[in-house]
């Protein structure tokens, strides 16, 4: 039996009872809480998924020992999550320790922390998070024995053609990618440093004592300034010029690039024309900059306000909104109009300099906004709260004092309203809405809370912002942590163009992710950006609802690079005057024609082909077996495996699986290769074979993704070889509509990660199976065809043959274009690194037996278990 993990056989489930049976570490998912850790003063709730369980206490993770014994709430039905459940609070538990939950009925949570520094880690972690994302330099993250790097990228920024210098290039390297995707939007750079600076100025006192992983360590500035610093560097330049202070919208692509690593993403970046919103932002950041600066740098500070001021007194003289013209690009749009930007601008220039007509400026922008003003929950689209809270901290005379009791009034208005939503919600979420980034929302939000919390100190403020990082670490509608690296099973595959074309198995740590954009939906697919991705207007958020935890730490990470990796979009000159020559070469062949040597002496040894109509493989190679398709066992539909009515390269058939609605990790189709009958599942050996070798299309609108996982002795439970299995090798495969052969040598094949991995190499000698998995949330309507094993040499990509140099530009930076110069071709060769889908979170549908549900509850926690471990 080998559908993964949900469905089990009755032998299988056996072994588990075996294996899983002392409760000491089989944490159970339906007691959600932070899983990381709690300061002692904070509240701390948690939910339970009952509606029976009465008591519960509190225990010691070394001794067991009840450290606090508690009540559980009456059942809390909550109508946005359609979960009902009930709260435990353990907010009077003080004592420093590391503990768990302990409810009986349920059973034990993940182990947590009680003490000063419980979310230091967090906090350090999110920081990480954004000196991960610097473009232009290389970058090397090491966490907890880990480390994650890659080469400088994008060191050829940017064209300046839409802004009517056709070929014309200026320097814009630095700056964090926005997301998962590697360019740089000034607007959602705005509410990103916005955020940062108001944790600045919040805490500065604590965060200049905390040192953080980066090469400027220990510097001329605090480490926090030395992150917001790469940043800054990029805006500059942003700016048309010094006597133009209009502002380009956005560094980008004319598209989003490939999963590609930084420095093999060559496509030229060009500098968007202007707009209104992200001059005004451009204001109100290197503003508020020029002040965090000062102390450590007055000559730095003033660049910053100099260049603040002229584009300030541009938008001054220009009062209309002036939406950015990207009719030439596809990447993130950002569209946003500038009454709210306007006047956060107006209250950064008036605190910086005490200008008196900044002053007026905002007043009358901020009361013109009426109701708009002042904002609950806020993103880049609607920053006006920024400039609000500027405004009523700031110490200078000269407000109106009507402006300030009506601002008061509406920041207090809004925060009652947080609260109520919190206490609405079974998990403290402080609104009911879910859509893309919303995860970022909640943590922003804190800063809605903070200002209440100064205008009419009420403890209860405190307390819904704690209870969104508890609920962004695990206190959710899902029960896994939001942030990859930390926490109760941590997202694993990212939207991430770094960490999905890298060859580590876990994403690069420290990011929180969008989250669902609907209550249920929240996908931990690669696919999924629109709840899977990564975005530093989400970490700024979580770095401000974590800096007011964070104590300072003796423990330096101290910063060590790794030899840097060479970039592979040919070289770079630097340093020189910009040439003016240049154009954009144009003979660049794409890589699509990736070709293999495998199969030498052309004959693939197919294992099927599915032209006889049926569902068995074909009996040559020693292998028997069928075709089969498996699932979470959450309340999804799959029709299949059927064998279709038109195959690829024109043949009869092939195979095809419908399927939707799996909730937990979805499911998949698998062809087995030595299982006769009702006999036992038995290995094969595969070892005379390079690799894999199949076609894939798919048959919906848009791409799909899938993970193709070895089921082999290593790694499954019933060979009784593994201790922690279920981590199959996979490869990620891309299916679009039009079929394609993949290829794939056993290097291609990694695990995930979690459990205790293995070497590093497949053992092709024992495969039980081949399987193709889809992931939660995915619809899929896919068809395989042609599935055999690879021989002869293992398999190269070719990639296409590289650009052509422009010629004409004189020193400075001549535009060398694209030509992936043997990068990936549209065969998965190179492409290996990517990991998805295939992990254990298994969860079965509670409609089942009582002891089904038992079983659910051993495989839980050992699916948890092995998660955990494997961190
Ligand atoms: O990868 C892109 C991600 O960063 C964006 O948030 C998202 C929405 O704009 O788009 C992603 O790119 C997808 C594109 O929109 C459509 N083709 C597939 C791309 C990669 O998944
Ligand atoms: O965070 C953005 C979200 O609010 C928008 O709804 C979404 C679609 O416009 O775009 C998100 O921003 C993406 C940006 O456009 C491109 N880089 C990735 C960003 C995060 O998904």
């Amino acid at each position: 039996m080998l559908r993964n993990c949900c469905r089990f056989s009755s032998s299988l489930v056996v072994a588990l009872l075996v294996v899983a049976a002392p409760s000491a570490f089989a944490a159970n998912s339906d007691i959600r809480l932070n899983s990381v850790g709690y300061q002692p003063a904070r509240m701390k709730v948690a939910s339970v998924l009952t509606t029976s369980a009465t008591a519960f206490s509190v225990r010691s993770a070394i001794d067991d020992s009840v450290a606090f014994a508690g009540t559980l709430s009456g059942n809390v039905v909550d109508a946005v999550v359609a979960q009902s459940g009930r709260r435990l609070d353990f907010s009077t538990l003080t004592t420093p320790g590391t503990y768990y939950l302990d409810v009986p009925g349920v059973g034990r949570s993940p182990n947590f922390v009680i003490g000063d520094g419980a979310l230091n880690e967090a906090y350090l972690l999110s920081m990480l998070g954004l000196y991960g994302w610097r473009a232009g330099s290389q970058v090397t993250v090491t966490w907890k024995g880990t480390t994650w790097h890659h080469g400088a990228g994008h060191l050829r920024d940017g064209l300046l053609d839409y802004l009517g210098q056709v070929g014309v290039t200026r320097e814009a390297t630095h700056g964090w990618y926005d997301a998962g995707d590697y360019n740089k939007y000034v607007v959602n750079a705005g509410v990103t440093l916005g955020m940062l600076l108001k944790a600045w100025e919040e805490h500065s006192a604590t965060l200049s004592g905390v040192p953080l992983w980066l090469p400027e360590q220990g510097g001329k500035f605090p480490d926090y300034l030395d992150e917001i610093k790469w940043e800054l560097d990029w805006l500059l330049p942003m700016q048309y010029s010094a006597a133009d202070g209009r502002v380009s919208h956005k560094l980008s692509g004319l598209d989003f690039s490939g999963f590609v690593p930084p420095a093999a993403d060559c496509p030229a970046h060009y500098y968007a024309p202007y707009g209104t919103a992200a001059t005004a932002d451009f204001v109100a950041m290197l503003a508020e900059a020029s002040r965090a600066f000062t102390p450590y740098d007055a000559a730095l500070a003033t660049t910053y306000l100099d260049a603040a001021k002229v584009s300030y007194a541009w938008l001054v003289k220009n009062p209309a909104n002036h939406d950015a013209d990207l009719s030439a690009f596809k990447t993130g749009g950002y569209g946003t109009t500038d009454p709210d930007d306007r006047a956060w601008a107006a209250a950064e220039m008036w605190e910086t300099t005490g200008d008196a007509a900044a002053l007026k400026d905002f007043e009358t922008r901020i009361t013109g906004m009426g109701a708009k003003g002042v904002a609950a929950t806020f993103d880049w689209g609607d920053v006006a709260d920024l400039g609000v809270v500027t405004y009523l901290r700031s110490p200078r005379s000269g407000k109106a004092p009507a402006v300030v009791s009506a601002l008061k009034t509406a920041v207090v208005g809004a925060a009652n309203g947080l609260v109520a939503n919190h206490d609405a919600s079974l998990y403290g979420r402080l609104m009911p809405n879910h859509w893309w980034g919303s995860n970022g929302v909640l943590a922003r939000s804190c800063l809605v809370l903070n200002a209440a919390n100064e205008v009419t100190p009420n403890a209860r403020y405190a307390e819904v912002c704690a209870a969104q990082v508890d609920y962004l670490l695990g206190r959710n509608q899902y029960g896994r942590s939001q942030v990859t690296g930390i926490g109760v099973a941590p997202p694993m595959f990212p939207h991430d163009r770094r960490s999905g074309s890298d060859a580590q198995g876990a994403p690069y740590p420290g990011y929180l992710v969008g989250g669902g954009s609907s209550a249920t939906n929240w996908s931990d697919i690669q696919a999924s950006y629109e709840t899977n991705e990564i975005a530093i207007n989400w970490n700024a958020a979580l770095t401000y609802a974590l800096a007011g935890a964070v104590t300072p730490s003796a423990a330096a990470p101290s910063f060590e690079a790794v030899t840097d990796a060479p970039s592979s979009c040919g070289a770079v000159t630097t340093g020189g005057t910009t040439g003016t020559g240049g154009t954009t070469g144009t003979g660049g062949t794409p890589n699509t024609g990736g070709t293999f040597s495998g199969n030498t002496d052309g004959t693939p040894d197919v294992i099927d082909d599915l032209e006889d109509g049926d569902l068995a493989v074909l009996p040559q190679g020693g292998r028997k077996g069928r075709w089969y398709v498996f699932d979470d066992g959450t309340t999804g539909t799959t029709t299949g495996p059927l064998s279709s009515a038109d195959g690829a390269n024109k043949s009869k058939h092939s195979v095809e699986v419908i399927s939707r609605g799996f909730t937990v990790w979805g499911g998949g189709v698998g062809v087995q290769l030595n299982k006769d009958g009702a006999a036992a599942w038995q290995t094969y050996d595969a070892s005379q074979y390079t690799g894999l070798r199949f076609r894939i299309r798919t048959k919906t609108a848009t791409p799909s993704t899938f993970s193709l996982m070895l089921v082999s002795a290593q790694t499954q439970p019933e060979s009784k070889l593994c201790t922690s299995c279920f981590d199959h090798f996979l490869a990620t495969v891309q299916a679009t509509a039009d079929w394609q052969e993949v290829i794939l040598p056993w290097s291609a094949f990694r695990q995930q990660g979690f459990g205790s991995p293995l070497s590093a190499r497949v053992e092709p000698s024992a495969l039980y199976a081949l399987q193709w998995q889809w992931g939660a949330g995915q619809t899929v309507d896919f068809e395989l065809d042609d599935v055999a094993f690879a021989r002869g040499p293992s398999p190269v990509a070719q990639g296409g043959a590289g650009g052509v140099s422009a010629t004409g530009g004189k020193s400075g930076h001549p535009i060398t274009t694209a030509g992936n110069g043997g990068a990936a071709g549209a065969a998965s060769g190179a492409d290996s690194g990517q990991v998805l889908g295939g992990g254990c979170n298994c969860r079965t549908s509670r409609s089942g037996s009582e002891l089904g549900g038992l079983l659910v509850a051993f495989a839980l926690g050992l699916s948890l278990l092995r998660r955990r471990t494997g961190r």
